[in-house]
Formats: structure tokens, C-alpha cells, sequence
């Protein structure tokens, strides 16, 4: 039986840490690809040299050219630009989108059986060009935002409440904007409500909400912060592990039920959108749409959320 093999679009900071993970838990054989030559088989090389140290079976290789990539079963996109301070994911959309196109053109042409994960911004707007462009059905096209954005949510509840970040399930739907929706309702740690635990710790509602707010507003301008403190481009260790995630979920049909970007078909009232929502994830890719019940906030803010997504994919039509 052969190995898996995993293909990487883009070799800047993220696609570097991906390759390194791929290794580190033997998902499969990796190309890196890059269009800057020497990039990704510069960092493959070092990463490879690793082997004997980390013990890993997995062969790593840089590639410039789209062939490589042949025989993929899962890809990963990261190909595109990444903000730097001042500047909203947005702001990416006119150079992302044509660096999307031909990257989709080349999975299109040389792995039309990938199951593709994107994570180039903005997010909702480039995994829904992927899947134009490659015509890949809905299951086999997803994005990576909600992995992260919860995993952003439930260390500060976890810091915030001094318990392993191991108890603590937090999730976060919606489009990878500002305007995410953190679901305060459903964050628990081990089952117990969070808004119950701070209630207790503070013994006082109000102050409980008052710390909740904070979380949920640094949860959201969370990849802001990183920008702000890097300086010269976003957060990379989070998104790659979160991303992984994914596609371990996929590689090993683990049936994880996660928050994925995913084409919407009436789901949350929603029709022909990618937007963040619980899913079933599995060796059939997005295998469903788990639908949960919003109450009248929530769904407020969901809404107004995916009329900023749906905004923002208007206006690559
Ligand atoms: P960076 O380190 O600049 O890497 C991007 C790589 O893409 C560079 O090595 C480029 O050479 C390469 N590239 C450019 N054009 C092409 C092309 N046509 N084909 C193949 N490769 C190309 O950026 P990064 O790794 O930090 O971030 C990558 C993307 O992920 C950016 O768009 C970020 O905004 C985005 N990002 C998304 C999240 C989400 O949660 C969704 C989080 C963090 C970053």
C-alpha cells in the first residue's frame, strides 16, 4: 500500500510549518510548492534532514512545477499575500484572486481528485473562486478559518479560567471576518457552561458578560493582534496546525466534527455561499453540514456576518 501524499500550494511561512507537521505525525509523502525556486526545496531539504532526529518516514519535496503535484490526496492552499498592519483581509482580495485562479487551474489540471483545503484571504472569497474554478463538487472544496478562530476562543476561555485548553470546547461561525460569531451559548469546559463558570469565579453576572465580551472581541480581532505584533505578516503556526487538523480528519476519516468553511445550499438559510459552520469531516471530505439552533442573536449576528461575505464574493463576480 502506498503512502498519502500531500500537495502544499505556496512555501512562505505557513506552508513551511504545514510541511513540517505533515512530517512530524507521518500524515504522508509532501510536495511544497512554491513559484520563488529554491523556496520549497530549500525548506523540504532542511525539514527532511530532520528525519533521523524526529524519526519520520515521509519523503518531502519542493516543486516549481504543477506536475508534481500529481496524485494528491489532500491539498492544502496558501498561496497569496498576507496582511500586514493597517490592513484588513480584504484588502488581499484583488492579488489573492488571481493567484487563486492559477493555482486552481493547476489542482484542476494535475490532481482532479484532491480534496482541497484553502487558506489563502480573504477566505470566504478565495475557497469559493477554488471551487469555481476547479468545479470540484462541495465536499472536496473547504476552506480553514473556524479550526482556528475557535481554537483563538478557547485558549482565552481556557487562561481565562485556569483549566487545560484539553476541557474546553469553544466554536466560532460565520465568515473570517471581524464580524465572526462566536457562540458563547455552546462554550463549555467538559460540559459545564463557561457563562456558568464565570459567574461563579466573578459572583456576579454582569461582570461575567463583561469578561465574555472581551474574550469574544479579542477572539475576532485576534489575527489583527498577531499582524500588530509581527509587523511584517500574519499569524502561521496556529493556521497550519489548524489546517492540519483538517486534513488529518480527511486522511484518517476520523469523522471530526469541526467549523468549516462550506458551500451552503439552504443550510442556516443560506444559498450558493461559503460560509463557517460545524461539519462532519471524513475521508468523503465534507461529509455533512451539521445544522444547530441559533437563538434570536446569534442568528442576528450569523446573518450579518454572511451579508458581509456574500458582499465581499459579489464583488469578484
Ligand atoms: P507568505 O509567507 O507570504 O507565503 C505565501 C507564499 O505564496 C509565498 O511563498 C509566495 O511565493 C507564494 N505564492 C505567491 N504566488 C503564488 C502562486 N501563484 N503560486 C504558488 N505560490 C505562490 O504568507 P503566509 O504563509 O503567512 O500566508 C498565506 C496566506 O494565508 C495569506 O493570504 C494569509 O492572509 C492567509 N492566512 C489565512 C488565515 C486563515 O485563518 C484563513 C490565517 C493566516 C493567514
Amino acid at each position: 500500500m502506498s503512502r498519502k501524499k500531500i500537495a502544499l500550494i505556496g512555501g512562505g511561512q505557513i506552508g513551511g510549518v504545514l510541511a513540517q507537521l505533515c512530517a512530524l505525525r507521518e500524515l504522508g509523502d509532501v510536495v511544497l510548492f512554491d513559484v520563488v525556486e529554491g523556496l520549497p526545496q530549500g525548506k523540504t531539504l532542511d525539514i527532511s534532514e530532520a528525519a533521523p532526529v524526529d524519526n519520520f518516514d515521509v519523503c518531502l519535496k519542493g516543486a516549481n512545477s504543477y506536475e508534481e503535484i500529481a496524485g494528491s490526496n489532500v491539498i492544502i492552499i496558501t498561496a497569496g499575500l498576507p496582511r500586514k498592519p493597517g490592513m484588513s483581509r480584504d484588502d488581499l482580495i484583488a492579488t489573492n484572486s488571481k493567484i487563486m485562479t492559477s493555482v486552481a487551474e493547476g489542482i484542476k489540471k494535475h490532481a482532479p481528485d484532491a480534496f482541497i483545503i484553502c487558506i489563502s484571504n480573504p477566505l470566504d472569497a478565495m475557497v469559493t473562486l477554488c471551487q469555481k474554478v476547479t468545479g470540484f463538487p462541495k465536499n472536496r472544496v473547504m476552506g480553514m478559518a473556524g479550526v482556528l478562530d475557535s481554537a483563538r476562543f478557547a485558549a482565552f476561555i481556557a487562561w481565562e479560567l485556569g483549566v487545560s485548553v484539553k476541557d474546553v470546547t469553544a466554536m466560532v461561525m460565520g465568515g473570517h471576518g471581524d464580524d465572526m460569531v462566536p457562540l458563547i451559548r455552546y462554550a463549555n469546559v467538559f460540559g459545564i457552561p463557561v457563562m456558568a463558570l464565570l459567574e461563579k469565579k466573578y459572583g456576579s453576572a454582569t461582570k461575567a458578560k463583561e469578561v465574555m465580551d472581551a474574550m469574544v472581541k479579542r477572539t475576532a480581532g485576534a489575527g489583527g493582534e498577531v499582524v500588530g505584533l509581527l509587523k511584517t505578516g500574519s499569524a502561521f503556526y496556529s493556521p497550519a496546525s489548524s489546517a492540519i487538523c483538517m486534513a488529518e480528519a480527511i486522511l484518517r476519516d476520523q469523522k471530526r466534527v469541526l467549523p468549516v468553511c462550506a458551500l451552503l445550499e439552504g443550510e442556516y438559510g443560506v444559498d450558493g455561499y461559503y460560509v463557517g459552520v460545524p461539519c462532519i469531516l471524513g475521508a468523503n471530505g465534507v461529509e455533512k453540514i451539521v445544522e444547530i439552533d441559533l437563538d434570536e442573536t446569534e442568528q442576528a449576528l450569523f446573518n450579518s456576518s454572511v451579508s458581509h461575505v456574500k458582499e465581499l464574493v459579489d464583488s469578484l463576480k
